[in-house]
């Protein structure tokens, strides 16, 4: 095999690989879960660390020649240790779904009663969605917001708590913009004598640069991808107590994984560092800071923000409450002009899934090229514009142009 590049030695690829960085760089990405890594973070996962196998854990593989790939693990473990305030960290998970797939199968037995957020009230799918292992495995008992506040009622949860005596109980979202009470997770957990698991997949690197309270040294366990606001490579890990650690481990591999991905890993481990850095906590600082804006720039265009506001990277729009348009219909316009965004159910949404009554926007790509608060009035006119004009293809083309011009004046990382 030579050593030619990509661009020599499939053209076809590289061209694809092209455009979509074309795609990044002239458009605006408010999709709550993205972000863009650093050069250091796509170097390392463009290493020859992708070539190894090294089923097992630190000195104790199932191959040899693992005495370099054990050190970038132990570097990615340590660094996350610190970052988490953890006791214990697997860093091996390749993704959200299968780490916590791990959580239950080391905590809880199949059958055993969980309670987790509904997906449709703000939740994810592994906290017990019927069509979801969580869900076919584990008796999930969800429960609900506040129908006027839209925020978690606590007091309801402590009542189902009481009554099911749950064995695990979940605190986590993939869209709910308010900050959960730990201590009092916590608290309901050991009234009932139920395993604390958190789920800090969204908000972790907010919670790394010291913008949210961190669950780690209050839950039993806590797991999170390593890709959104952490802004790492595709991937995630668990945190949990020394007493669970054994049991986490074994449930990591050989439960539900065979060989880890070791040069996601390592970028894990790079960008752990990148969290540790000041600098970190100043860009998670200016996510929500931006979140918040945005928010408040679209109320101003009156768009009702479900709960009102938010307190963390996202929020959900009410669209068809307040201005008739659906969730489907706004994407697709927003598509168009290179917004992108994800349609999204609202609690207590009367309309379906693939075109729900909400959209879910997120700040942490734009915040990481770059823009600020000044910027957010002009993210939200491009927003309600394109909304306002979704049936008219002549006007949406100037948008797009507006939109293209807008985002070049911030670079993505990794895209010359
Ligand atoms: N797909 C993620 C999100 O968008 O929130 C959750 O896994």
């Amino acid at each position: 095999m030579d050593n030619i590049n990509i661009l020599k030695q499939d053209p076809i690829l590289a061209n694809i690989i092209k455009l979509e960085e074309k795609r990044q760089k002239e458009g605006l990405e408010l999709i709550a879960s993205e972000n863009y890594v650093s050069s250091a973070v796509l170097e390392a996962m463009g290493s020859v660390l992708a070539n190894k196998y090294s089923e097992g854990y630190s000195g104790k593989r199932y191959y040899g020649g693992n005495e370099i790939i054990d050190q970038a693990e132990n570097l990615a473990i340590e660094r996350a240790k610190k970052l988490f305030d953890a006791e214990h960290v697997n860093v091996q998970p390749l993704s959200g779904s299968p780490a916590n797939l791990a959580v239950y199968m080391a905590l809880i037995k199949p059958g055993d009663k969980v309670l987790g957020l509904s997906l449709d009230q703000g939740g994810h799918l592994s906290h017990g969605h019927p069509l979801n292992f969580s869900g076919l495995l584990y008796s999930i008992i969800p429960y609900v917001l506040d129908r006027e506040t839209e925020l978690i009622d606590m007091d309801e949860l402590e009542k189902i708590a009481i009554i099911e005596k749950p064995k695990m109980i979940i605190a986590g979202f993939s869209a709910y913009s308010r900050n959960l009470d730990w201590k009092r997770f916590k608290k309901i957990a050991d009234r009932v004598g139920a395993i604390t698991f958190a789920d800090i997949a969204h908000i972790a690197g907010l919670i790394a640069g010291k913008q949210i309270d961190n669950p780690v040294p209050i839950f039993d366990v806590v797991s999170t991808t390593t890709h959104k606001t952490l802004r790492g490579p595709r991937g995630a890990i668990i945190m949990c107590k020394e007493q669970f650690a054994k049991a986490i481990d074994r449930a990591v591999f050989p439960g539900v994984q065979g060989g880890p991905h070791d040069h996601i890993t390592a970028a894990k481990a790079v960008a752990f560092g990148e969290a540790l850095m000041p600098s970190f906590a100043e860009y998670s600082s200016q996510v929500i800071k931006n979140s918040q804006e945005l928010a408040k720039q679209m109320q101003s265009l009156e768009y009702r923000i479900v709960s009102g506001g938010t307190d963390n990277h996202l929020f959900m729009v009410d669209l068809f409450g307040s201005k008739k348009i659906t969730g489907k219909e706004a994407e697709h316009a927003l598509d168009f002009v290179g917004i992108s965004i994800n349609k999204n159910m609202i609690p207590f949404d009367l309309r379906r899934p693939m075109d729900p009554s909400g959209i879910r926007l997120g700040t942490p790509a734009i915040t990481t090229r770059g823009m600020k608060e000044k910027h957010m009035k002009i993210v939200a006119e491009l927003i309600h514009k394109t909304l306002m004009s979704r049936d008219n293809d002549f006007i949406l083309k100037n948008i797009k142009k507006e939109v293209i011009e807008f985002s070049l004046n911030f670079p993505v990382p990794g895209i010359i």
